[in-house]
């Protein structure tokens, strides 16, 4: 299958997060990518292709074009206070404060992000488009007539909600192919979030709606980041009750109780009958992932692949998580080859 991939992610780079009460390097850095072409390269996978420009468009189908425009803008208004470090929100609104996008940079980093993992510097906003330009390409080769293409969208997307970054995620790479795709004339999509950590932005972009079904496979919320989205109990509201499934697992799963929740969650989108497939593809499920808890082995990503590929549809693979970067080229290898064999 076709690989989407550009350089350009390297623009995000040399930044930071707040770890375990201390600033540390982001465990979300470039060599993750350059792990994974070596994996693909090793193993005959792609060919690689770039991303084309999609322009704002299909990202402001599914994002706020307030948030949109401080992405865009944050580097420039953080540097114009004299600062050359990278810029990392630290203060957020309590229940009972106002809802406003304030004027000072340090203000609207808080107002647009839920925690101090999501941390801008002078290239990120172009690695971010790029990133979105990959999963917009895999919806071309999808709406070609592909049966499946991965985009290596780096940095990922599934915590951003349509108005607010987090966990590493600045847009949405997952929800803005589902959204093309729909505009497209894909009466129904469907997103199979695999990734450690619950994708509470995909969750929460289509919550009210019936036309894109979220399932969700990830770590309890009661012991894992995000925390406050991600419950059994959240099934879609309106319109989109009953098209929202999470399965929680606790700290210590490993392969024959996640792939329980796979089979049930495959059994979900079945039902669903959709036009596509949109995988959020993250392999910090891995038992040596240096922030998840649960114990998947390199081999397990084979299954996973083939029991993703045994549904049926076209298949968009989007990059989302996975920091064992010693691993993380053999298990997203693992995952595309058990897909096409
Ligand atoms: N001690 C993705 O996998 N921070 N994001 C956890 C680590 C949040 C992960 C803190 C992790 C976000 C796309
Ligand atoms: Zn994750």
């Amino acid at each position: 299958m076709k690989i989407i991939h550009t350089p350009r992610h390297l623009g995000h780079s040399g930044h930071v997060e707040l770890n375990n009460g201390q600033i540390v390097p982001a465990f979300e850095k470039p060599e993750r990518v350059a792990m994974i072409l070596d994996a693909i390269g090793a193993r005959g996978l792609g060919p690689l292709i770039e991303p084309t420009v999609h322009g704002l468009d299909p990202l402001l189908a599914v994002h706020d074009p307030a948030y949109v425009r401080f992405l865009a803008q944050a580097w420039e208004l953080w540097t114009a206070e004299g600062r050359e470090t990278p810029a990392l929100p630290s203060f957020w609104r309590a229940p009972g404060m106002r809802f406003i996008e304030p004027d000072a940079i340090d203000g609207k980093l808080g107002h647009f992000s839920f925690d101090a993992g999501c941390c801008i510097v002078a290239g990120t906003w172009d690695a971010v488009q790029a990133g979105a330009d990959a999963a917009l390409t895999g919806v071309d080769l999808l709406s070609g007539g592909e049966r499946a293409a991965f985009a290596l969208c780096r940095p990922p997307g599934h915590h951003a909600h349509a108005g607010t970054m987090g966990g590493y995620c600045f847009i949405n790479n997952a929800a803005v192919a589902a959204q093309s795709l729909r505009d497209r004339g894909a009466a129904r999509v469907a997103i199979l979030d695999v990734d450690y950590h619950h994708g509470n932005g995909t969750q929460a972009i289509f919550y009210e709606r019936g036309d894109v079904l979220v399932c969700n496979i990830h770590a309890d919320p009661r012991q894992e980041f995000p925390y406050f989205l991600g419950y059994a109990d959240e099934t879609g509201a309106g319109a989109g009750e009953g098209f929202n499934a999470n399965f929680p697992l606790p700290w210590g799963t490993d392969y024959e109780g996640w792939s329980a929740a796979l089979e049930a969650a495959c059994g979900r989108v079945n039902a669903f009958a959709p036009d596509a497939l949109i995988v959020s593809l993250g392999v910090d499920t891995y038992k040596h992932d240096p922030i998840s808890q649960f114990r998947l082995d390199s081999p397990d990503y084979l299954r996973i692949g083939r029991r993703i590929a045994a549904l049926g549809l076209p298949t968009l693979f989007v990059m989302e998580g996975g920091y064992a970067v010693e691993a993380i080229g053999v298990n997203v290898a693992n995952t595309l080859e058990g897909f096409e064999t």
